[in-house]
């Protein structure tokens, strides 16, 4: 699990503890992206939905002895071993925790980053530019039936790539390992742009090119 170190900000160092996974600091104010994205919408998802993940997730890795004293990134990759009750819980409170602090992460102040070098070139090989990496994730956002994510990933090659997942699964699960590493993910529930776009999954999508942190991405790409 080497590749993947660094995605996240340290916040699950203590192992240890009966309840070892918290909610991270957000990195902004709920209303630091208005408009784009609401204040409301932001306090919901952040205190409530990933809240709801973290304290959920405890509860399982208290009841399991089996997931205690693991990393969440450890946590994500077991596939055997687990009760089916078990490991789908495990999956949707893991994943939920580790892909909503991925998302946090994934944006910024408006203007404040712009896409890099690497980003760029990934881009211009894989979908002909910067265009069409927009063009070809804001298609595959629109593609995810119900609840789910969207990927941008780098495979071992270095290759860029557009994928997506149902429910709170993500890329570092088993199941997707030839997706590649995630370098960005949006959250495509509808509690994540219900309140301010209601059923216009594309408003919302669009918006968030003007918060993204493509210094991030860049940083996350080999
Ligand atoms: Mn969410």
């Amino acid at each position: 699990m080497a590749g993947f170190a660094g995605l996240l900000i340290k916040n699950d160092a203590i192992l240890t503890d009966p309840k070892p996974f918290v909610l991270p600091i957000l990195p902004y104010s709920y209303a630091a992206f208005e408009p784009m994205i609401d204040a409301k919408t932001m306090e919901i998802h952040y205190s409530k939905h990933h809240g709801g993940y973290v304290d959920k997730l405890n509860a399982l890795v208290l009841k399991e002895k089996i997931l205690q004293g693991k990393t969440l990134e450890y946590l994500l990759t077991l596939d055997s071993g687990l009760k089916p009750m078990v490991a789908q819980d495990l999956k949707n409170y893991a994943g939920g925790h580790w892909n909503h602090t991925f998302y946090w992460n994934g944006f910024t102040i408006p203007g404040k980053t712009v896409p890099g070098k690497k980003t760029i070139s990934g881009m211009t090989k894989a979908f002909g530019g910067f265009d069409g990496f927009i063009q070809a994730f804001e298609k595959a956002s629109l593609s995810v039936f119900g609840s789910g994510w969207v990927w941008l990933t780098q495979k071992s090659d270095g290759t860029l790539a557009i994928h997506t997942t149902p429910n709170q699964d993500n890329p570092l699960m088993p199941a997707y390992q030839e997706f590649g590493k995630p370098v960005f993910g949006v959250d495509v529930w509808e509690h994540a742009y219900y309140l301010k776009y209601q059923n216009r999954r594309i408003d919302y999508i669009k918006a968030l090119w003007n918060i993204v942190n493509w210094e991030k991405m860049e940083s996350l790409l080999s």
